[in-house]
């Protein structure tokens, strides 16, 4: 009931496939088990799949759920952080054999991005560290208020295919009241810009998102690119900060509107966090969007 203000629904099984079965091509992928899943679906797994809707069953657990993952761990080497005061976080990225990894490759025009959220999925930060020689990443954060944050290493090592997202929890001692997150909306307003949604979060499919920016009612056609692209749009899943990083449909019109395409791993509440720059200022749109089921219309 809940999500069927969230937008006009996008259908579509052509998109399916290259999200399901391509895990290549750049398309932001958070495919994991869906738990209300009939044990029976396995039995029909083949036809399943042919069908397009065998994600599920064969996709990997969602990104930044865990602070190790195929060897390579993450180590936060921050602690006591308080509230409100600016303290350099640090970390490092170790890898199979027990040493601080040095070597990463670029993506999407960084060796590094650190996103930083509350585990009320208030105070979102995405910000670039600097490693020093010995692989401890460094960057200034100041973290507006107390409570448990969720920090998310998002990089790619040399040679490897798929990127990694590891993630981990950061105490801020401190009185602490949860945020409530907010209702879903379509717009939000941040300084003279206003930032639309369109599209929905459909589990299973590929699901495309379109944000389309207005300056004081006026339509932005000169956004100007950022990390290579003209936005940035991670997703969080209510609950469990589930990780989903979606990238652009390549564009070479700067505006007003971005594409992306995105495929969540289950029903759920998701709030979405777009980074666009204009005007050399990189700014935040956020929103919440609720999944619905899939493969019962
Ligand atoms: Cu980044």
């Amino acid at each position: 009931m809940a999500g069927t203000g969230a937008g006009r629904r996008i259908g579509g099984l052509t998109l399916v496939v290259a999200a399901v079965f391509g895990g290549a091509y750049g398309i932001g992928q958070l495919s994991g088990p869906i738990g209300n899943q009939p044990a029976a679906a396995e039995e029909h797994d083949g036809m399943a799949e042919q069908e397009g809707h065998g994600a599920e069953h064969t996709a990997p657990v969602p990104k930044g759920l865990q602070v190790s993952q195929d060897g390579t761990s993450l180590q936060v080497l921050s602690s006591g952080l308080a509230a409100g005061t600016p303290s350099d976080f640090a970390f490092r990225i170790v890898g199979p054999d027990g040493h601080a990894v040095t070597k990463f490759a670029e993506t999407h025009d960084r060796n590094m991005h650190l996103i930083v959220a509350r585990r009320d999925l208030s105070g979102f930060r995405h910000v670039h560290p600097e490693m020093a020689a010995d692989g401890t990443w460094r960057v200034p954060l100041t973290l507006a208020g107390a409570g448990d944050y969720r920090v998310f290493a998002d990089f790619l090592l040399p040679g490897a295919e798929d990127g990694l997202t590891l993630g981990a929890d950061v105490p801020v001692s401190g009185a602490y009241t949860p945020v409530p997150l907010p209702a879903p909306a379509l717009t939000y307003a941040v300084d003279d810009y206003r930032v639309t949604l369109s599209g929905e979060l459909t589990p299973g499919t590929t699901s495309r998102l379109t944000l389309t920016v207005d300056r004081n009612s006026v339509p932005v056609t000169d956004l100007q690119p950022y990390l290579g692209a003209y936005g940035h749009l991670v997703a969080l899943r209510q609950g469990d900060l589930a990780y989903l990083h979606v990238h652009p449909e390549e564009s070479k019109r700067a505006g007003p509107s971005i594409v992306f395409y995105a495929e969540v791993p289950s029903t759920g509440t998701y709030r979405l966090f777009l980074d666009f720059r204009h005007g050399d200022v990189v700014r935040t749109a956020e929103f919440t969007v609720v999944a619905g089921e899939h493969g019962h219309e």
